[in-house]
């Protein structure tokens, strides 16, 4: 069966921006694909965090993602702190990228450029999501359209490490981006992307967030002067973004949506209600479920040592391409 693997940093509350550029497809490939999904706890830590706001975050997004639709009997669902061999193969990435290629990563370049404290971490930060990657021998990554650069990094690193092992150890593994919906734009200030740690509570839909607020954050929605409904994300970022928004809540073409409307009153009205009615059935869910840190837990722990099997067969694998020597 076709792997698919993907990850989320427990940095923040979950928005809309992940739910319909990632988590959609998430849930959707449990059923089709052999599919593992990971909490990165560890990639958390390459910006400063409060100890206990992480633990509750961590518990809480985990609990989130299963109202999302995650059936911990149809994928893996696990932290990366739990899998040691992360950060092994992640040492072993570091020695195959190059200080260029890092530099050159844009998610490093716009966190650092915000960052009061730069750790050496925030730089390395892609040789630990392509080891995140490759330890599941996965073929396909589902993510929003900002991970794109990362995953060609870690394309680029498999073929370097088995063009210097001469032999194929690691998986190539291919992006799999939304065509509705793979970045969803902050409702503020369109330009940004809607992102978990930047500071824009009323750009940002949350997945916790109650219908008034989402009525009134979709409503306040910066748009432009001329009331002309346009799929053109260029020239009109923020009707585009309320057109995606929809379209992707509903499961239509942003363009063909244009066409139904002609002031931007009704589409906001339309793109409110139908995010509303997307999110109810996840929140009435995850009320349940936060409760039962006990349920959580023990899902978790399952999920690790499922992936635990996986994960150590192909660090043995790459230590020995290497010429490490096997401990036992
Ligand atoms: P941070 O702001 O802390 O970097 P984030 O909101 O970008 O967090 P991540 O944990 O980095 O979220 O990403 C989880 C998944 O959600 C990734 O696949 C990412 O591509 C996707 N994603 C994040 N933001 C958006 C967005 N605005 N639109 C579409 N997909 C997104
Ligand atoms: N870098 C990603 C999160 C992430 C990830 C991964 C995504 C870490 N490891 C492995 C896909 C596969 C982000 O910032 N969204």
């Amino acid at each position: 069966m076709v792997r698919s693997f993907s990850g989320i940093q427990p940095s923040g509350d979950l928005h809309l921006g992940n739910l319909l550029g990632a988590i959609t497809r998430w849930v959707q490939d449990q059923h089709t694909h052999d599919a593992v999904f990971c909490v990165v706890d560890l990639h958390a830590l390459t910006l400063p965090q409060d100890p206990a706001v992480l633990r509750e975050r961590t518990v809480s997004l985990t609990a989130l993602l299963v109202a999302c639709g995650l059936d911990p009997g149809a994928c893996t669902l696990f932290l990366q702190s739990h899998v040691p061999e992360h950060t092994r193969l992640a040492w072993l990435m570091e020695c195959t990228a190059s200080f260029g290629e890092l530099s050159r990563m844009t998610q490093f370049k716009d966190k650092s450029a915000r960052a009061e404290f730069i750790s050496a971490g925030l730089f390395t930060y892609p040789a630990l999501q392509a080891a995140d990657i490759l330890l599941y021998d996965t073929d396909v990554v589902p993510v929003g359209d900002d991970q794109r650069q990362h995953i060609e990094l870690a394309r680029d690193l498999a073929q370097r490490f088995n063009s210097r092992a001469g032999q194929d150890v690691l998986v190539v593994p291919k992006h799999v981006i939304p065509p509705v919906g793979a970045r969803i734009m902050d409702l503020q200030e369109p330009g940004n992307k809607m992102s978990k740690s930047l500071e824009s509570p009323q750009g940002t839909i949350l997945v916790l967030d109650d219908p008034k607020a989402i009525e009134k954050k979709i409503k306040r929605a910066v748009t432009d002067a001329d009331n002309e409904v346009r799929f053109d994300p260029e020239a009109k970022p923020g009707v585009s973004n309320l057109l995606s928004i929809l379209g992707a809540a509903t499961g239509r073409d942003p363009s063909a949506l244009a066409g139904e409307y002609d002031m931007y009153g009704p589409l906001k009205a339309d793109a409110a209600e139908a995010v509303v009615e997307l999110l109810a059935p996840i929140q009435a869910r995850y009320a349940e479920l936060v409760r039962d840190t006990g349920t959580i837990t023990s899902i978790l722990h399952t999920g690790a040592a499922k992936a635990r099997s996986v994960a150590s067969a192909t660090l043995a694998r790459v230590h020995d391409a290497v010429g490490l020597l096997p401990p036992g």
